[in-house]
C-alpha cells in the first residue's frame, strides 16, 4: 500500500513536472521539429507573435513539439519561403498575403485599396465565411493557411519631400511589395513604383536606390527605417494582414492531435499578436516624432482624391479573384456599414 502511495506520487509529480495532463499525455503526438520562418526582426511584432506561438506548441503537445521561429527572412523573402512551404522543405512561416498571389490569386482581394475602414472590419471579414474561403483556396497549391495576424494599416514615408497632397507623389522612387495591385496602385498616384522583396528594402532605402516605402506604423519602427526616411505621411492606404502558413505537403503528415495543437495554438497567437499590433501602433507616432520623422497628417479632401485614383484598380483585383468574390465582400461590408 505504502509502495503503491508513493507510485501514485511520484507519478503526478512528473507529470506536473512535464507540464502534461493525463489527456496531453494520450494524445497521438510525436516529437517534431518545426521550421517556422518570418522576414521582420526579433523585436518586432511579428517576432514576438513568433515567440508567442512557439511557446503555445511547445506546451500544448507537452513539450514534444518544437517550433523553431527563424527571423529576419535568414530562411528567405516571402516568396521563397512559400516555394520551400509547397515543396515540403520547410514547414511552416508567416508573411504577407500580397505576396502570395503568384500562387493563388485570390489573396488579391486584401489589396484593394481603402478595403477596410478600421481593424473590427478586418477582424470580421477575415476571420468570416469570406476570409476563410480565400484561406481555403490555398490548399489546392500545396498550401494550408491557419489563421490571418494583423500587419496593419499602411502608411507613407520617403526622403525627398513631405508628401501631404497628390502632386508630391510625383516622380517618387517608391518601393512596393512583389505585387500587381500595389504595383499598378502606386502608378495611378504618380509614383515611380519598384517592387522589391522586404528583406532588400532598408540597403535600397539607405543607399538610395529608392526614396521611399509604405509600412505600418509597427513595422516603420522596428525596421529603424526612420534611421533613413524623414517624412511621414499618415495615409491608411490599405490594410495588410499577415497569414500563418504550413506545407500541405507536411500538415498531411500529421495525426488530428498535432493538427489541433497547431491550430489552436495559431489562434492563440493570433489574438495576441492583434492586441499587440494595436498596442504599438497606438504608441508609434510619438515615437517616430521623437526619433526625428516629420509626421503629416492627410486633408480629409487630399486623402478623397487619392481614394478616388484608386478606384481605378479595384476593376484589377475583381478580375485577379473573380467577380462574385468581389461582389460578396462588398455585399458583405455594405451590410456590416449599415447600407
Ligand atoms: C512588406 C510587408 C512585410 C511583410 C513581412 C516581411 O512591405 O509589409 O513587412 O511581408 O512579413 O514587404
Amino acid at each position: 500500500m505504502q509502495k503503491l502511495l508513493r507510485r501514485t506520487a511520484l507519478a503526478t509529480l512528473a507529470a506536473l513536472a512535464f507540464g502534461a495532463t493525463g489527456a496531453a499525455l494520450a494524445q497521438d503526438i510525436k516529437p517534431r521539429i518545426i521550421r517556422f520562418g518570418y522576414g521582420l526582426n526579433e523585436q518586432s511584432n511579428q517576432g514576438r507573435a513568433a515567440k508567442v506561438l512557439a511557446e503555445a506548441v511547445e506546451k500544448a503537445s507537452g513539450g514534444k513539439m518544437k517550433l523553431r521561429a527563424i527571423g529576419a527572412a535568414a530562411l528567405g523573402p516571402d516568396t521563397q519561403m512559400q516555394q520551400a512551404l509547397v515543396g515540403g522543405a520547410q514547414e511552416m512561416m508567416v508573411g504577407s498575403t500580397a505576396t502570395l498571389v503568384g500562387i493563388t490569386k485570390e489573396m488579391a482581394l486584401w489589396d484593394t485599396p481603402f478595403l477596410f475602414n478600421n481593424a473590427q472590419e478586418a477582424d470580421a471579414v477575415l476571420d468570416g465565411p469570406i476570409g476563410q474561403k480565400v484561406m481555403a483556396k490555398l490548399q489546392e497549391k500545396g498550401l494550408v493557411g491557419l489563421v490571418y495576424w494583423e500587419n496593419g494599416f499602411r502608411n507613407l514615408t520617403n526622403n525627398k519631400r513631405p508628401i501631404t497632397k497628390l502632386e508630391d507623389m510625383d516622380g517618387v522612387k517608391l518601393r512596393v511589395m512583389q505585387n500587381e495591385v500595389f504595383l499598378n496602385s502606386f502608378k495611378s498616384l504618380g509614383a515611380n513604383a519598384i517592387p522589391l522583396p522586404f528583406s532588400e528594402l532598408f540597403s535600397a532605402l539607405e543607399t538610395k536606390a529608392v526614396d521611399g516605402q509604405e509600412n505600418p506604423f509597427n513595422t516603420i519602427v522596428s525596421s529603424k527605417f526612420y534611421e533613413v526616411q524623414k517624412y511621414l505621411s499618415v495615409t491608411n492606404h490599405v490594410y495588410s494582414p499577415w497569414i500563418v502558413l504550413a506545407s500541405k505537403k507536411w500538415w498531411d503528415g500529421l495525426s488530428k492531435d498535432e493538427q489541433k495543437v497547431l491550430l489552436d495554438a495559431a489562434k492563440a497567437s493570433r489574438d495576441f499578436e492583434r492586441k499587440d499590433t494595436r498596442d504599438e501602433a497606438a504608441k508609434a507616432l510619438a515615437d517616430l516624432k521623437s526619433k526625428g520623422m516629420q509626421i503629416n497628417e492627410l486633408a480629409p479632401a487630399e486623402t478623397a482624391r487619392m481614394r478616388d485614383k484608386l478606384t481605378k484598380v479595384n476593376a484589377l483585383v475583381a478580375t485577379n479573384v473573380g467577380m462574385e468574390l468581389w461582389n460578396e465582400t462588398q455585399a458583405e461590408l455594405a451590410k456590416k456599414r449599415g447600407k
